[in-house]
């Protein structure tokens, strides 16, 4: 079953699979990626998550951790194709490296544990894949648990795919699952332990009855959903193999049905039916529409051909040993080796000194990289993430992957005084390499503050710089990041921005009128103008816009940025002489920044949806704890001796809830959370 990696690299496109795994923590994305490098003959010996053994959790702090917390690329070979593979994070922290992920894959498989069912991170992920249009196929692993049934978690998947469509039989239940019926084929699939590949062969006997139902439903799902194997359904009674094939490569594509395997990753079975359906219905980067960019501010689309020309998205850049590493994914042209390339972000011209195969921690060098790769560069010296590379002669500007904002801060410090500018350092290349990263100055107390998307987050951002610089790091209590909005606005306010001070003045008059935005108003903030007549004209009306945006940086009840308000502008004046963009932001900015402060203001805060699994004589106590720090229970559900309590709860009221949940349950209870937006804080 080993493929040859060499034969694979002359093959086109068509046989290329960039794709991501992803799912809720622990599902066993890590240990997929594994079984899938052992079985394509990439590794010859199988490691394992909790030995930290594994390929691409090869970050120290991973390895002791035991999660994933970047994202690895690997790449194999299967049956003649390519798989170029990213093995991301299931923890909420880390989820802008998913995230950015998407944004240069092609398809994903998404993994569900078989007791659990779909869990609230597997919920997040699969709705950011939703927002990538990313076609996937889903695997049910962790078959061979005790409790595991594969039509409870397919029942569960229902929530977040109307349609799925099982193609496999277990054969076996939980420490018994030894292999899987093959509902297209009618064969049967069987790993047994010790040795290398699966034993194919008739169905067997007790299950002959169940199979030929379950296929026959599968065909009737089929058919609901696709054409052809509808008619082929009606006209002959049944579906063949074939038609049933290429309708779920369609089904998959357009997203109207989604393929379900299953398997246990961890006895590694399941694993070459898995790559099989991968190369089967999962897209190749032929198959995905054109990628969209600008060029002078124009839309333009360039197509997947090697012959084009070049553009590259940066999605990850990595200082290593050897110096820094930017990962592309090839959309269109072909990069080779020494070539000059434009990096759009900084607008300058760099070299290609090296390119790269990635094989998560170790690469081979190559020549040449074509449009639908992923490879690693070395030789730009600051393209960042969300960078274009392109051809010189031909500049193109994709669209970046969007960083998520962050809601936590601490302050860092260096221990030693002659460490400052080393700690400065280091912290810049922290966020070149993770942009969900921020850091700034605090204006009031001059100290460095650090932001991101969690706790956890933080914590192995300064880790990192620990291990990797050997500095000395104090941090400061972790804080949350609030918001202002708007609960009654104003209306008409008037402000006149007006400077004669000899040369040219400048004169700006606006009418604002202030409200509380809908909350559909996903960006936060409506701009209208109702000026009649071109009172102002429209140049002037952007530059009110502008100048509304720079005031909500800060708020007047804290200088927290704003957000949820609806501002128009119903009236203004102009100057012949005086007036100019720049007089009218002004205004703007200085006019809304009076309104907010006549307005009546709410800090908002993040707050957070958590899910904690936890004993049932553990529950009274998790409760009251939940209730000491605000939190609003939405749903409970018992189910074999465990319980998980869903609830609401600040975010700044979580911090240390880790070690709380351990001490209190004796180490038996586990919690995940997921950001839910913003809500009022209390006052004071
Ligand atoms: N019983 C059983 N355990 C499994 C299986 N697959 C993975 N595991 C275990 O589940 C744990 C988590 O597996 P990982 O592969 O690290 O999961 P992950 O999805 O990569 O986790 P994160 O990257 O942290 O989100 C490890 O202890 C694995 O050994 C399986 O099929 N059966
Ligand atoms: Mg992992």
């Amino acid at each position: 079953m080993r493929a040859d990696l060499h034969r694979v690299s002359a093959n086109p496109l068509s046989r290329v699979r960039n794709l991501g795994i992803l799912a809720h923590v622990d599902a066993g994305k890590t240990t997929i990626t594994e079984r899938i490098l052992y079985v394509t003959g990439m590794t010859h010996k199988r490691g394992e998550v909790h030995d930290g053994t594994t390929v691409t959790d090869f970050d120290s702090q991973e390895r002791d951790r035991g999660i994933t917390i970047f994202a690895a690329a690997v790449s194999c070979g299967w049956d003649g194709y390519r798989v170029n593979l990213i093995d991301t994070p299931g923890h909420v922290d880390f989820s802008d490296e998913v995230e950015r992920s998407l944004r240069v894959l092609d398809g994903a498989i998404t993994v569900f544990d078989a007791v659990a069912g779909v869990e609230p991170q597997s919920e997040a992920v699969w709705r950011q894949a939703d927002r990538h249009r990313v076609p996937r196929i889903a695997f049910v692993n962790k078959l061979d648990r005790a409790g595991a049934d594969l039509d409870a978690a397919v029942d569960s998947i229902r929530r977040l795919h109307p349609a799925p469509l099982v193609v496999q039989l277990p054969i076996g239940r939980e420490n018994g699952f030894t292999g899987v019926v093959d509902l297209l084929h009618l064969r049967a699939l069987v790993w047994v332990d010790g040795r290398e590949t699966a034993d194919e062969g008739p169905v067997p006997v007790v299950l002959k009855d169940e199979a030929r139902r379950r296929r026959r439903l599968l065909e009737e799902a089929v058919g609901e959903l696709h054409p052809a194997a509808l008619e082929e359904f009606c006209a002959q009674g049944a579906v063949s193999a074939q038609t049933l094939s290429s309708a779920l490569r369609d089904l998959t594509r357009s997203g109207d049905g989604l393929v379900v395997l299953c398997g246990s990753a961890y006895r590694n079975r399941g694993i070459e039916p898995l790559l099989d359906a991968v190369v089967a219905y999962l897209p190749s980067p032929l198959d995905v529409p054109p990628v969209r960019g600008t060029q002078d501010g124009m839309a333009r689309e360039r197509p997947a051909d090697p012959a084009a020309p070049f553009a590259a998205l940066v999605f990850k850049v990595a200082a290593t040993a050897t110096g820094r590493l930017t990962y592309l994914r090839v959309y269109s042209g072909t990069l080779r080796k020494g070539a000059a390339v434009w990096d759009a972000g900084e607008r300058r011209t760099e070299r290609i000194a090296r390119l790269l195969r990635v094989h998560a921690d170790r690469h081979s060098e190559v020549d040449a990289a074509i449009a639908g790769d992923i490879v690693a560069v070395a030789g730009p010296k600051a393209a960042q993430v969300g960078t274009t590379l392109c051809a010189p002669g031909d500049p193109l500007v994709l669209e970046p992957p969007v960083a998520a904002d962050p809601v936590v801060s601490v302050a860092v410090e260096a221990r030693r005084a002659a460490d400052v500018g080393r700690l400065a350092s280091a912290l810049a290349r922290l966020v070149e390499e993770d942009p969900s990263l921020v850091v700034r100055s605090d204006p009031q107390t001059g100290q460095t503050v650090l932001s991101g998307l969690g706790e956890l987050h933080l914590e192995v951002a300064v880790e990192k710089i620990h291990r990797a610089c050997g500095l000395e790091v104090t941090v400061g209590p972790p804080e949350v990041a609030y918001r202002e909005t708007v609960v009654r606005g104003v209306s008409g306010l008037v402000y006149r921005h007006v400077k004669q001070t000899g040369g040219a003045g400048q004169f700006a008059h606006v009418v604002l009128d202030v409200e509380p935005a809908d909350a559909e108003d996903e960006e936060g903030f409506v701009f209208r103008s109702d000026v009649a007549g071109g009172r102002v004209p429209r140049e002037y009306i952007r530059a009110v816009e502008a100048g509304c945006r720079d005031a909500m940086a800060d708020g007047p009840l804290g200088g927290h940025p704003v957000t949820g308000l609806r501002v128009t502008l119903t009236d203004g004046a102009t100057h012949p002489k005086d007036s100019s963009e720049m007089a009218f932001r002004t205004a703007g900015r200085l006019g809304l920044r009076e309104a907010l402060r006549a307005s009546v203001m709410q800090l908002l805060e993040p707050v957070a949806e958590v899910a904690v699994t936890v004993p049932d004589d553990a529950v009274g106590g998790v409760l009251g704890d939940l209730a000491a720090r605000r939190g609003h229970v939405v749903d409970s559900a018992m189910r074999a001796g465990t319980a998980v309590i869903t609830a609401t709860v600040p975010l700044a009221e979580l911090f240390g809830y880790a070690n709380r949940l351990h001490s209190r349950t004796q180490g038996r209870g586990t919690f995940t959370t997921r950001p839910a937006g913003y809500a009022p804080a209390p006052p004071g």
